[in-house]
């Protein structure tokens, strides 16, 4: 279409929006009463990481749902805030660097500029000013501000711990970044091995991470891994006296959720890393006993407690005993218990248990059944009527056999009983434990955030604290103490006036190998003289400036790539704030986003991470609520065309840019949020797109003539003919329904609807035409400016145009599901109203994607129309 120049249109409403700063939110602090008492609308994008690669569809139809919402929110009279920023720490950077001996952060740069220039090509009403990046040292001043105060309550600490080592990668990962024993970027093979880490506390919150879940407006999906994650077990904690052992000397204790099958306890198993482990093995059994602790040693939890794994295990030579029935029973060692949960210690009921039947049957250990059905007979194995072993219901319907005094009370009932007797002897209680483990927080690489700690010996803080009283100087901070290659150093945290502690340049990027990231090759910066009070620094080669400074060397670990995305949504509130992360007026007046989008692939970690550096800051009298995203929505995957996943290795990846090129963003815009429910799962077809490219084309020669001036059609003096009315109302009222929802694929079908309506009406209103205009402009807003503007509005841009009030007389309340067919077989459908004709049906039907690619080279032969039923186009 010749007229309909969406290059020229798109790149002229884009400058004009920019220099107009049109969608800048308005200050707190700074505009007057008006806008403080608007209502605030806060709406959230996962921020991007910005690769090498741009922008991909995923990104564009993210933002493309937010954008329309943050669009029709201002136009609902709401000061919104919508931000964006780059979460641009992180791997592949480090790695490109690597390669190319290029720094991080001019990589960086570069990335951001694409991303910039193709976010603004598809017309995303971002708020500019307010752009932040995590390397910044202006932002990650304030990562390290909130790292401080998780260290200051003891949230933060210390621990020599096997951590995934992965020799390719030069570094250690969190187990997040570990999958299926490879690393989750290069997928590198990976091993255990014992760094010093730090550590974040989050298993301090792991209750109120867990109920905090509940009030949540998110996807029940997210927050079922959310709460599997945590993994909260209800169980009981029970002492077993060991054989030949004084029972105030040591006993061995376990962790189990089935305290009822006690009576079935054969065995022992205690973990290779078990403190009693060496205590309890006998001389005879020590060398096997060693050997099987060194192989251990090597192998991952996961493939651990992997279920179907071969058993293996050694006899320690020791026996506990049975506090229910006094029997004795072997204590073994087995890399299936793992030492970071619960008590590293389990009794082993190898006719519940599925791990310990496998186990007994392999090392053959007596399997006695405890739980039955209750109509079932007592009956030995041969018997048909047997429970299959190992039985693992649980439920009604069963009770307890083989157990002595607790014969034929319920699993419940037993369970209750045998608590109380333990609790009455202190030998046992009720207890829960969680899955979730501490966050390791380091990485030995250099692009990311440091510490801002300095490492002192204990001799050297000492003489420093007393120079410091006899000069009447300030006192230096308090530090903590930490285990620092095999010798007790202090960590002192640098003032919070000392902030930012920044990246020093390198030479080169590369991992050193040894654990210690490429900073610990830096020694000017690494050994330092440090004045505690202030943080200041010279380098340990030049002369100490004072005799209260202190002999320091600083972390050499960075912090991982989450921290930065822990607390960016506050930082969007008051992004210049150089005193405070932000502005306690700030803080209140926007407060946390009221709709937070992104991929369902964040469900756990960066969310997880983000609720509990939430919780803190709220715990720190910071923030007056504690959870940080109250309403998430996940957009779907967009699939390649044959259904894929897109990646670059199966060669499906449609690249905005070029669509772009093609059709327009307005298009691009219009087709993603039309390709079905936004959270579902979508094929990209590229057919599918001319639907809505000839939707804006018709809307655009209704409107105006060869000439780009308004048409004919449109005439004011005469009032619109009430078929067209009783459909653009309706359609106000279901666009703005269906956006508040986020049902646009439904908004849109109305919107082809009306423009059907619009092109069979003799005649037409101008101010009718504008109300269409502006339910339209959120999904093509380059477009709408331009016609609103050529209609002869000079007031300025749509995008400061109220949201239109539809006339309630003219509404259709009823609607039907309507079924669209090719040959018969169903491949969409369409909520319209109960009165549509065949005409705007078939037409609907045409423009839907999945229709349109089944109607690609054919010629429809008959059109079969069931009236609020189906469309069934037949083809051939
Ligand atoms: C006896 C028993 C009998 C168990 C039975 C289960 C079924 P969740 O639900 O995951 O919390 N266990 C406890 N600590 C363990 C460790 N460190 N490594 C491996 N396994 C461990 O699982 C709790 C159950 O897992 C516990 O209850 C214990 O086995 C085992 F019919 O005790 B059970």
């Amino acid at each position: 279409c010749k007229e309909y120049d969406f290059r020229q249109i798109e790149t002229k409403w884009q400058s004009f929006w920019e220099q107009n700063r049109t969608f800048r939110a308005n200050e707190v602090a700074n505009d007057g009463a008006a806008d403080a008492a608007k209502p605030k609308y806060y709406v959230l994008d996962m921020f991007p990481y910005p690769s090498g690669a741009g922008l991909h569809l995923g990104h564009c139809e993210n933002y493309a749902i937010t954008d329309i919402l943050a669009r029709f929110k201002r136009a609902q009279g709401f000061n919104v805030l919508y931000p964006i920023g780059w979460d641009a720490f992180g791997l592949p950077t480090e790695n490109y660097a690597v390669k190319t001996g290029r720094h991080p952060a001019d990589v960086t740069r570069e990335n951001v500029a694409t991303f910039k220039r193709q976010l603004r090509s598809i017309g995303v009403s971002y708020d500019f000013d307010r752009e932040i990046n995590t390397t910044d040292p202006h932002y990650f001043k304030w990562t390290q501000w909130i790292w401080l105060k998780l260290f200051e309550r003891g949230l933060a600490y210390v621990e020599d711990k096997p951590v995934w080592w992965c020799p390719a990668l030069g570094t250690v990962l969190a187990n997040e970044e570990v999958i299926d024993g490879k690393s989750e970027v290069g997928s590198h093979p990976v091993e255990r091995r014992p760094l010093r880490q730090w550590v974040l506390r989050i298993t301090a919150y792991a209750d109120r991470l867990l109920a905090g879940l509940k009030d949540l407006d998110w996807p029940d999906s997210t927050k079922r891994m959310q709460a599997a994650w945590i993994g909260r077990s209800e169980g009981t904690e029970v002492e077993f006296d060991i054989e030949g052992v004084a029972p105030d000397e040591a006993r061995l204790k376990i962790f189990t959720t089935r305290v009822d099958t006690l009576y079935g306890a054969t065995y022992m198993v205690i973990a290779p890393e078990h403190p009693l482990a060496a205590r309890l093995t006998t001389p005879e059994q020590r060398d096997a006993v060693a050997a099987y602790t060194r192989a251990a040693a090597s192998k991952s939890d996961l493939e651990r407690a992997e279920l179907s794994k071969e058993k293996t295990g050694v006899f320690t030579g020791s026996y506990a005993i049975n506090p229910a029935n006094g029997k004795h029973v072997p204590i073994w060692v087995a890399d299936y218990v793992l030492a970071s949960y619960g008590t590293g210690a389990i009794m082993a009921v190898p006719a519940h248990d599925e791990r310990d039947y496998a186990f007994a049957k392999k090392f053959g250990l007596p399997v006695v059944q405890v739980i039955a059905r209750k109509n079932a007979i007592e009956a030995t194995a041969a018997d048909g009527d047997a429970d299959a072993l190992p039985f693992c219901e649980s439920g009604d319907g069963l009770h307890l056999i083989n157990s002595d005094d607790c014969n034929g009370l319920t699993p419940a009932e037993a369970t209750a009983a045998l608590q109380n007797r333990f609790a009455a002897e202190g030998r046992g209680k009720a207890t829960a434990q969680y899955k979730l483990r501490d966050w390791l927080f380091s990485r030995q690489r250099y692009w990311g955030e440091p510490f801002p700690i300095v490492w002192v010996s204990k001799t050297d803080y000492a003489a420093a604290l007393a120079t410091a009283k006899t000069a009447n100087l300030p006192l230096p901070p308090e530090p903590v103490t930490a285990t620092f290659d095999g010798e007790e150093r202090y960590a002192l945290p640098l003032p919070a006036s000392a902030l930012p502690l920044e990246l020093p340049k390198v030479q080169g990027y590369e991992p050193t190998g040894t654990g210690e990231s490429p900073l610990a090759a830096v020694t000017e910066w690494l050994e330092i003289w440090h004045e505690p009070q202030t943080g200041k620094s010279v380098p340990a080669s030049e002369p100490r400036p004072a005799p209260h400074w202190v002999r320091a060397r600083r972390e050499t670990n960075t912090m991982p790539q989450w921290a930065g995305s822990c607390w960016y949504y506050l930082r969007y509130l008051d992004p210049q704030n150089a005193d405070a992360l932000a502005s306690p007026e700030a803080l209140r007046y926007w407060s946390t986003p009221d709709l937070y989008v992104g991929g369902a692939e964040h469900a756990v970690l960066h969310l997880l991470y983000a609720r509990f550096w939430h919780k803190v800051l709220y715990d720190l009298g910071l923030f007056p609520t504690d959870e940080p995203f109250t309403r998430l929505f996940h957009q779907g995957l967009i699939l390649g065309e044959d259904g894929e996943k897109m990646s670059k290795s199966r060669g499906n990846v449609a690249n905005p840019d070029d669509i772009i090129a093609h059709y327009g963003a307005d298009t691009l815009r219009l087709y993603l949020m039309f390709l079905g429910p936004l959270e579902a799962m979508k094929p990209w077809s590229p057919r599918g797109i001319e639907g809505v490219y000839r939707f804006l084309q018709k809307i655009w020669r209704e409107c105006l003539d060869g000439e780009g001036r308004p048409s004919a059609k449109l005439n004011d003096s005469q009032p619109d003919n009430e078929a067209f009315l009783r459909v653009l109302h309706e359609t106000i009222r279901k666009v703005g329904d269906d956006i508040a929802a986020l049902r646009y694929n439904t908004a849109i079908s109305q919107m082809m609807i009306c423009a059907n309506a619009l092109q069979k009406a003799p005649h037409v209103r101008r101010a009718s035409i504008k109300l269409f205009l502006q339910v339209l402009a959120p999904f093509a807003p380059h477009f709408c400016e331009e016609l609103w503007e050529r209609l002869g509005e000079s007031s300025g841009s749509l995008a400061t145009a109220p949201w239109p009030a539809y006339d309630p007389q003219w509404l259709e309340r009823d609607e039907c599901k309507l079924v669209f067919q090719v040959n018969g077989k169903h491949r969409g459908d369409a909520l319209v109203p109960k009165s549509i004709g065949q005409e705007d049906a078939v037409a609907l039907a045409k423009a839907h994607p999945k229709v349109a690619s089944q109607l690609e080279g054919k010629t429809i032969r008959r059109i079969i129309f069931v009236p609020q039923k189906i469309i069934n186009l037949v083809v051939a």
